[in-house]
């Protein structure tokens, strides 16, 4: 080829990237770059890469992350950035490789290469004030609204940045000890103004022990769009396993509905 096909080739390519650039945006290009790893627990690390999930379980992965750099959050408060190290539980050091010690809480801790938001959040009892929505929930199950529970938890906050509060709701009768329902129901559900969203749902026949109590393990923005992302554990009471799932606020465009749908889950 001559020197002059080069030069145009270069320029037409140059003008594809410049197109190309500005049609997907700065933002969604560098967005593919996000990588992260989240430490949820004792039992559960996730990576984000890519924009797709994907779990880390087998003993040599963990050994890859031992001895980096997290950002570690207990009870959706920063303990602080720590060298983290693997050993059945999380131990963590600082630089200097003194251990730091925890208070037992829940554990989330990252290591991300892009802005990651942990929500410090408040949860408080659900009382006569969120009558409309709890017998609204059982009365959606076929459950007396007269049901007891073993939790009945709320977190109010924006989730979604428009400046309008929604409210998290953690009900359940699992591990009943004072009394015996016929049937063990969870329910992890956000009210966002008229909107119901359920989340985790389970309704089931007591057969036994063997039910999920739900709680809000953190609360995360893991994606940088300024919508919260919504961990969800569950503790069995005859297995020491907890199950953790991370939420997100999907769209379908094509029904003009939104939903929160698990992204990705330990199980
Ligand atoms: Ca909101
Ligand atoms: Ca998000």
């Amino acid at each position: 080829m001559r020197k002059g096909t080069y030069i145009v080739l270069i320029v037409i390519l140059i003008v594809f990237l410049g197109a190309m650039y500005l049609l997907f945006g700065k933002d969604n290009i560098s967005k593919d770059r996000y990588s992260t790893t989240f430490i949820i627990g004792d039992k559960t690390i996730w990576n984000y890469s890519s924009r797709s999930w994907g779990t880390l379980q087998n003993y040599k992965n963990i050994g890859e992350i031992n001895w980096k750099k997290f950002t570690v959050y207990e009870d959706n408060k920063k303990l602080g950035n720590y060298l983290v190290w693997y050993d059945d539980k999380w131990y963590f050091f600082t630089d200097s490789k003194e251990a730091v010690m925890t208070n037992g809480g829940k554990i989330l801790a990252y290591n991300s290469n892009h802005p990651i938001k942990v929500a410090d959040f408040k949860e408080e009892v659900v009382d006569s004030s969120d009558k409309d929505i709890v017998d609204f929930v059982l009365s959606d199950h076929d459950l007396s609204t007269s049901s007891k529970f073993t939790v009945s938890k709320k977190i109010t906050m924006d989730l979604d940045n428009d400046e309008e509060q929604e409210t998290i709701y953690c009900l359940s009768n699992a591990f009943a000890t004072e009394f015996i329902p016929d049937t063990v129901f969870s329910y992890v559900v956000v009210k966002d103004g008229t909107n119901v969203y359920y989340l985790y749902e389970s309704t089931e026949d007591n057969k036994g022990t063997n039910s999920c109590r739900p709680f809000i393990h953190h609360i995360i923005d893991v994606n940088n769009d300024n919508k919260y992302e919504i961990i969800v554990s569950c503790g069995y009471y005859s297995a020491e396993q907890q199950l953790d799932m991370l939420y997100q606020l999907e769209e379908d465009k094509e029904n003009n509905t939104t939903s929160y749908k698990i992204a990705i889950s330990n199980q």
